[in-house]
């Protein structure tokens, strides 16, 4: 096996970039398999002392190296597997280098390749050294100008910035050149050539300067990107209007491409998508394909604030552009779809995903002080828990200091490459308060645990809240200090009422109480009756929170809680209560019944929505039940979460059949909030309804699924039959397929419901579509469509006792390293839970990455994350 791992980056070894390059001109003459790539670079010695220079380079075959015009001998430089070396350059210095590489046999997808006959790029973190040699890190930034050629068959050729010049050449060969006037890092290069659709608009922005807006896609799919370009406008006013940000340049650029390691690139000026995050019509993509077209769009636009204008000084300080952008991108979602149901879905994914990270092998800080490949840094906790810590940021210091806050910073650090440290102390000044012990949420990996205890005086009316904090250690930090924890606080009385109070003699109804310390006791006064509390309202910090509340606490809360997140969430306790019980051999029938009943009634409740009321209806995930309690017995989880759904389905039977007939929306599809809405909900209670499969339910699925008029309902339909299983489901799958088989991001979910199947038979069927024709894996899509949906949303066939969906995993793994690194370190995680299963499970599991240390040849990245997995 192999331990001899490499050592580790240290965020306390980060030293200046020792030269800079301000200028750089680069010509591209594309060949599918011999692009030549010739650099001119203006390179300058950033300091005092004369040192080698050794610029990045993989997968390059040298053709020659020249400084000032004049080529360098072998003794003066040495190129290997990762280095340009020069040992003795002068101060200042024109570098010129010409090296040729295999684009189309690039199938790892980093740096530039082919997706669909047409060249494209990916370089963040470190794929531009595949380009061409260059000090390929993030405080490295320069001016480009890009010439690139090729055959006119590659129709478009597209860089950053602004087109200056093009033309036709001998041969049946185009050129165009392009000119970035802003300053970048290597790792926001981009250029794509080829043949495609455009779809084109504009904008004119708050200084009154119009912008050409342009969305590339493959021929005939124009019609498919209106909705991303909608969702681009409405980005850049709202970046104008929530924070003052204006676009730059006079063009904005989206190129949409199939085969893409994973959502999105924020390439200045020329963002590169997965077409899945882009292509959408009523009848090929789902509501969460559109509300996801919309936040990725948004997300990559704002990033030319948070991410291009101002960067990462290294790769330590991801979460400064992530971070930030993914809480940005939360608020404009927010503001687009509705403030609750928006921070109910972010928490899940929080939790889902996030919570799960810290509690595994791979827990790590929201910014690491070390790491092996940067690339298996791309995580929950560098993007959502970074989003989270924003947040508690703009709490702890106020909505005007916030937007304050953030003002200095665009202003101080535009055009620069910075840190998190330099980021929050913008915030220090425009609040004057001292962040220091804040700092501490950016180095502390895990998840605190709050306990809030609360004893009512009725003499005096007055209410003490005593919250404490413990922060259980995580594999890479043993010992952990206190956190300052915003945590908000509201009142009910035992109707459900809003129970006003008063804190330091303010009169008010809700309070943001700060735990800092072990410990923080608060007295509310002027509280008329014993209350009910509503803690840690919106979610206000990533924490689990612990009270001595009784059931009927939360039966209220679900029932009246004015915070709408409180309210889904006390339903959620109570369902992950009831399943936890159950699983543990201790049901409690009655409990369950009158949990029943509650649902019943919020169904019932006139003044929600219906996008609300989905949400109420989806009970925890198996996956996040097993963050509850360890060892995790997966099947005993998944048949009482499926017992609490039978219930459910028995008890709310005429409701949710109501449901289904009533929403039925027989109008023009609408892809807003509000249709999304009704239809989440009428697919919510068909999904209930399955729970009890009977001849009746099933043929409403059918009927459902054939009726369907858009891809929502019919992945609704196809989700319920799949539940139901027998014969109505694989007529249904058997339609599908030949309805789309065409339409390769259709496919996609053909593949992925079936990965999801629960049933007896499951695992055989998805073994077998590994072998399906339509099968790619070196498609990242299709990829994951079939192997991440197993490993993680079907718990129950993932954890086959026999070890044999470990096995899937891991060869799945191991083939796949042997071409694409990156979305085979993707795969591992599933494999990092071994230590909370129960043991027999565990062992199985821990065998499948040992197994996959032994390969030989094995990635980097595959190899950190499998290494620290079982460390
Ligand atoms: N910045 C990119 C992610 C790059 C991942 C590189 N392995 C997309 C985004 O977060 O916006
Ligand atoms: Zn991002």
């Amino acid at each position: 096996m192999r331990t001899d791992t490499a050592q580790p980056i240290q965020l306390s070894e980060y030293r200046p970039p020792a030269y800079l390059v301000d200028e750089v001109h680069l010509t591209f003459d594309l060949q599918p398999n011999t692009t030549r790539v010739t650099a001119r670079l203006s390179v300058r010695r950033n300091g005092d002392h004369a040192e080698p220079l050794a610029f990045n380079g993989e997968h390059l075959k040298p053709i020659s190296v020249a400084i000032d015009g004049r080529a360098l001998s072998a003794d003066e430089h040495a190129i290997d597997a990762e280095f340009l070396t020069i040992h003795a350059p002068p101060a200042a210095f024109t570098l010129e280098t010409e090296v040729e590489i295999d684009p189309e046999n690039n199938t790892a997808l980093e740096g530039l390749y082919m997706s669909g006959g047409r060249f494209c790029t990916q370089c963040e973190s470190e794929g531009f050294r595949k380009i061409t040699f260059w000090p390929d890190r993030p405080d490295v930034l320069s001016r480009f100008t890009v010439r690139i050629e090729a055959d006119t068959r590659f129709h478009h050729l597209l860089c950053n910035g602004n087109l200056i010049d093009q033309g036709a050449l001998p041969g049946g060969r185009h050129f165009a050149v392009w000119n970035d006037p802003f300053p970048k890092p290597s790792y926001l290069f981009a250029l794509v050539g080829g043949e495609l659709d455009v779809l084109e608009d504009k904008l004119v922005t708050m200084s009154g300067r119009t912008v050409d807006l342009r969305i590339y896609v493959d021929p005939g799919m124009a019609g498919r990107a209106a909705y991303a370009m909608d969702s681009l406008k409405r980005s850049m006013i709202w970046d104008e209007q929530a924070y003052g940000r204006e676009y730059d340049l006079d063009l904005f650029m989206i190129v949409a491409v199939r085969d893409f390691n994973f959502g999105a690139m924020e390439n200045k000026g020329l963002n590169i998508f997965n077409s899945s995050l882009l292509l959408a019509d009523p009848a090929t993509a789902t509501d969460l394909d559109y509300e996801r077209i919309e936040a990725v769009v948004a997300h990559e636009y704002f990033h030319n604030w948070t991410g291009n204008r101002i960067t990462c000084r290294d790769w330590f300080q991801l979460c400064l552009k992530e971070g930030l952008t993914v809480f940005r991108e939360q608020e404009f979602c927010m503001d687009m779809r509705g403030a609750a149901v928006g921070r109910i879905k972010a928490v899940k994914a929080l939790r889902t995903r996030q919570f799960a990270e810290d509690q595994g092998p791979l827990a790590h800080a929201v910014r690491p002080s070390a790491y092996m490949k940067i690339e298996n840094f791309y995580t929950a906790t560098i993007y959502e828990k970074g989003s989270e810590v924003i947040g508690m940021l703009k709490t702890l210091v106020g909505d005007a200091a916030f937007r304050a806050g953030m003002d200095i910073y665009f202003e101080r650090w535009d055009g620069h490459a910075t840190t998190v440290e330099a980021f929050i102390q913008c915030f220090a000044e425009s609040s004057g308060q001292d962040l220091t012990d804040f700092f501490r949420w950016y180095e502390q990996a895990g998840t605190p645990r709050v306990a809030l205890s609360a004893r009512y005086d009725g003499a005096s009316k007055s209410l003490a809240v005593t919250l404490t904090q413990t922060n259980p250690p995580t594999t890479d930090q043993p010992v952990k200090r206190d956190l300052p924890i915003p945590v908000t606080i509201g009142l009910l009385d035992t109707e459900g009422r809003t129970l006003a109070f008063e804190r330091d003699g303010v009169a008010t109804d809700e309070t943001v109480v700060v735990l800092s310390g072990g410990e923080t006791t608060v007295t509310l006064t002027g509280v008329d009756s014993q209350p009910v509390i509503s803690a840690l309202r919106g979610f206000s910090a990533p924490v689990v929170l612990k009270t001595d509340a009784p059931a009927r606490a939360r039966y209220l809360q679900l029932a009246s809680d004015p915070d709408l997140f409180n309210r889904w969430e006390a339903g959620q306790d109570l369902a992950s209560d009831l399943i936890l019980a159950r699983a543990e051999g201790k049901p409690d029938e009655v409990g369950e019944e009158r949990y029943a009943e509650a649902l019943g009634r919020a169904l019932n409740d006139q003044a929600s929505d219906e996008a609300f009321k989905a949400l109420l209806l989806a009970l925890p995930a198996e996956s996040d039940l097993a963050l509850m309690r360890s060892p995790v017995d997966p099947a005993a989880l998944h048949a009482a979460r499926d017992a609490l759904r039978l219930r459910l389905a028995l008890h709310l039977d005429t409701e949710l059949r109501r449901l289904h007939t009533g929403l039925q929306n027989l109008g023009e599809f609408s892809p807003d909030a509000a249709g999304a809405g009704r239809r989440a909900l009428r697919n919510a209670a068909l999904e209930l309804m399955a729970a009890n499969p009977t001849r009746a339910v099933a043929e409403i699925a059918s009927g459902h699924y054939h009726a369907a008029a858009n891809m929502t309902d019919a992945m609704g339909g196809l989700n319920a039959l799949m539940r139901i299983g027998g014969a109505d489901y694989d007529e249904a799958l058997g339609d599908f397929y030949a309805k789309w088989t065409s339409e390769p991001l259709v496919i996609d979910k053909w593949f992925a419901i079936q990965g999801r199947d629960t049933s007896e038979e499951a695992f055989g069927r998805i073994l077998a579509l590994t072998a399906h024709p339509a099968f790619d894996a070196k498609n990242p899509n299709r990829l994951r469509a079939l192997v991440s949906s197993f490993a993680n949303f079907n718990p129950v066939r993932f954890h086959d006792p026999s070890g044999a969906g470990y096995r899937f995993l891991a060869d799945q793994i191991i083939a796949v390293d042997r071409f694409n690194p990156m979305t085979a370190a993707r795969l591992v995680d599933p494999l990092g839970g071994w230590r909370r299963l129960k043991p027999e499970l565990g062992e199985l599991m821990k065998a499948q990455l040992e197994r996959i240390l032994k390969v030989e040849g094995l990635s980097k990245n595959v190899q950190e994350l499998a290494a620290r997995a079982l460390a």
